[in-house]
């Protein structure tokens, strides 16, 4: 069966169960909320749900149930690769079924003609700036196809309908998930490479495609797969995946909600931290290393002078992790299985870092999680394969992003979740609710 016609099983065979839990269970409480919580960015609240991963504080993410290590083993794999195709893995992603090597088939071939990005968003692109951040453009180029969203049209047909809403979410979200690797390359290009673009690829998947597109070698292609699998989704709360949630549970289509998840990845306390952890490594060995080796002594005194100067180490912390990030040891474990890379400086250093940085955040005190996220690692593999514009390593990461957020929101249209809208306090409710100990129920 199509992806689409197996989704809409799917969805039709779940919506009763969210709709029995409102219906039937809807006054059950599943979290309480303190006042800390309130002024503290919400941590921990139980009140978003999905069924696309799951992120345990210990274990890390899972996609559909499935650990990362377990994601890689099941997914159909790309032609000569160990590493499933993006393709096989956006089937998984939206269904939980692992898609057979002819389910995945026809998710490329379908890819092929939805990648074709309208050349108005180039005409965009090229009248930007040179200069502007890659993730301005990204989201600029994202926003741009706004105006072709086919749930738009559909919301403007005059027979829009609740429950098949969903259809044209997907149209629109199966469209971006296939361009947006096709417009992050143009940026690259257009950035990096003097405008010298390499049109996609006819045959390849969307990972060899990306490396194809940007001028890499034959080993980024596995590079690609990885890094846009590893960052495709960390459950909801996050600010990208909340970001794109909340904006379309307005009805915004999916083009407005990404690039407003986009805008929300481009923080340096999220996806662009990714950055700052090459920015740091860079400044360390300038600052530190001008006339001697990088050594474990050294990084110490280095961690130190960025948190007394008050500054975060990137690529350190997590609102929800509490050990180190599974999607970190996946590409450690990369690097370290490539010779090349296993041996290369940068590396080195990066693996120092990981000895010594929790050590240091913990007697430093602050951070509930000394260890590192994925941002820790994700560059230095860039770096060693020759993308070393690292202000470009956050649109990477948007183009995994990408993955997640449309299939949660393709879902959050089929079950039919309404508008986003918590509740706000005033300062002066919560001091007379601390004084009487509580607000009266
Ligand atoms: N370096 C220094 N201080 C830190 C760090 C860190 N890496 N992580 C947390 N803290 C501080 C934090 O700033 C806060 O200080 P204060 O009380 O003065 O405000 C204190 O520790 C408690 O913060 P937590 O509750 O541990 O962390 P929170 O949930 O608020 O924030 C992050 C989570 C990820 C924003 C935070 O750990 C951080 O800023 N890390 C560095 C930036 C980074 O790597 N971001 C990428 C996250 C992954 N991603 O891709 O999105
Ligand atoms: C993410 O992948 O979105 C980050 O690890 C941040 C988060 O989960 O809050």
């Amino acid at each position: 069966m199509a992806l689409k016609q197996t989704l809409k099983q799917k969805i039709e065979e779940f919506r009763p169960r969210t709709t029995k839990l409102t219906k039937e269970f809807g006054d059950v409480v599943i979290d309480k909320v303190t006042i800390a919580q309130a002024i503290g960015g919400a941590r921990s609240v139980r009140c978003l749900v999905t069924d696309i991963s799951y992120l345990d504080p210990q274990e890390g993410i899972r996609f559909r149930g499935k650990t990362i290590p377990e994601t890689f083993a099941a997914l159909p794999k790309a032609p000569g690769s160990p590493f499933p195709t993006v393709e096989a893995f956006w089937y998984f992603l939206l269904t939980g079924d692992v898609p057979t090597e002819a389910q995945t088939a026809e998710v490329l071939k379908e890819w092929k003609v939805r990648q074709r990005v309208p050349s108005y968003v180039w005409d965009t692109l090229r009248a930007m700036p040179r200069d502007t951040h890659p993730m301005t453009m990204l989201s600029a180029g994202v926003l741009t196809m706004q105006k072709d969203s086919k749930f738009l049209a559909y919301y403007n047909s005059g027979n829009f309908n609740k429950m098949d809403a969903w259809e044209a979410v997907y149209e629109d979200a199966s469209d971006l998930v296939a361009r947006i690797p096709v417009v992050a390359a143009f940026i690259y290009n257009l950035k990096y490479r003097s405008d010298f673009q390499t049109a996609p690829h006819p045959e390849l998947d969307m990972g060899a495609n990306f490396a194809h597109m940007i001028g890499q070698v034959e080993d980024y292609k596995d590079v690609a797969r990885m890094y846009f699998i590893l960052h495709s989704d960390h459950e909801s709360g996050n600010v990208s995946a909340h970001t794109t949630h909340l904006v379309h549970s307005a009805l915004s289509d999916p083009y407005y909600a990404y690039s407003a998840g986009l805008n929300g990845l481009a923080g340096p306390l999220h996806g662009l931290a990714n950055q700052e952890v090459l920015s740091w490594t860079m400044n360390f060995q300038a600052k530190y290393c001008a006339d001697q080796e990088p050594t474990k002594e050294l990084i110490r005194e280095a961690l130190w002078d960025t948190l007394n100067a008050g500054q975060v180490i990137p690529g350190y912390g997590h609102a929800v992790l509490r050990k180190t990030d599974p999607r970190y040891m996946a590409q450690r474990e990369f690097c370290l299985r490539t010779p090349g890379l296993k041996n290369d400086p940068l590396f080195q250093v990066v693996s120092m870092i990981f000895e010594v940085a929790p050590d240091v955040l913990t007697e430093h005190g602050k951070t509930k999680n000394p260890w590192p996220n994925v941002d820790a690692q994700s560059g230095v593999i860039q770096w060693y394969y020759g993308l070393t514009e690292w202000d470009f390593y956050t649109a990477l990461f948007g183009v995994g992003r990408c993955l997640g957020c449309m299939a949660n929101i393709t879902w959050d249209r089929g079950l039919g979740y309404p508008i986003e809208r918590p509740k706000s306090v005033t300062t002066a409710m919560l001091e007379e609710w601390a004084a009487a100990g509580g607000r009266p129920m």
